[in-house]
């Protein structure tokens, strides 16, 4: 467990005070060089941009989020954002208990796939108890069961410059007189292969609840919840994301939250 929990207020004060994070050294002073080089700059922006470098610095890319006790499992994970899709399709696919449903993994990809409920059950799996923070202001915790995503990637073989992690979603999340709109998301590819990184389909013992995002939803622990849609039917691998949505990354980046949403 890291002992060292970067709370965002705090470092943005430490930031503020001029502490520089550059003070540490090692491979992830190297990172964090390459960073503020590459194309990660264009979709961040001000201190979310500089939460996001420091992170990477300060919490490494392989550090874990705290995973609990079943005793901690004090109440069911509470249902937010969409929790019954409206969509025909979705409704469709939830008539037949999702045996038409395919996850597809398309993009910079070598090999695109199609994989059925079955399948992915089929591979290795991950369970985790995690706390699951809103930026509402809430928190759950809860239990779950699903693939890591690195798996996933690693069967369908992500191209080389592959950057991003876009994650499609069955639900609408918006109806206007513009249109409607579906949830989507995004990634990088270090959250995306991070060992607690899973595509999930059970929780608390049980199949995903619709509400929480049956058939298929996106556990990224180190992240909130925003960042992790449910009712996910397609992940496309790209190098960049100003094509997605508004250009910022994800719905409600497209609305003013932060594109890394780490805590
Ligand atoms: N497809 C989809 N994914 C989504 C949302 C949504 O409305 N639609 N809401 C997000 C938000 S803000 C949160 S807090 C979590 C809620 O997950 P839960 O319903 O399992 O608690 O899902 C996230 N993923
Ligand atoms: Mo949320």
């Amino acid at each position: 467990m890291p002992k060292f929990q970067l709370n965002r207020r705090r470092f943005l004060t430490a930031a503020s005070l001029g502490i520089s994070g550059m003070a540490l050294s090692g491979c992830d002073a190297f990172d964090f060089l390459q960073d503020s080089d590459n194309g990660v700059r264009n979709v961040l922006e001000g201190a979310n941009g500089l939460t996001y470098r420091a992170q990477r610095l300060l919490a490494g890319r392989a550090s874990l989020a705290q995973e609990f006790s079943e005793a901690d499992i004090r109440q069911s994970q509470r249902p937010n954002g969409v929790t019954a899709p409206d969509d025909d399709t979705y409704k469709g696919l939830l008539s037949n208990q999702f045996a038409d449903w395919r996850l597809d993994v398309a993009g910079l990809v070598e090999k695109p796939l199609s994989l059925s409920r079955e399948q992915l059950m089929a591979m290795p799996s991950r369970t985790q108890i995690t706390r699951h923070d809103c930026v509402e202001g809430w928190s759950c915790i809860a239990k779950w069961t699903g693939v890591q995503m690195g798996l996933v990637l690693d069967a369908a073989v992500v191209k080389p410059n592959a950057r991003y992690a876009v994650f499609h979603c069955l639900d609408t999340i918006e109806r206007s007189l513009s249109g409607e709109v579906k949830y989507y998301g995004s990634i990088d590819l270090l959250d995306a292969r991070h060992p607690q990184t899973i595509l999930a389909y059970g929780m608390n013992g049980k199949a995903l609840p619709v509400e929480n995002g049956a058939p298929l939803r996106v556990r990224v622990e180190r992240q909130l919840g925003y960042k992790m849609p449910k009712y996910v039917h397609r992940i496309e691998l790209v190098d960049g994301l100003g094509a997605m949505g508004l250009g910022k990354g994800g719905y409600w980046e497209d609305r003013g939250y932060d594109w890394y949403g780490g805590i």
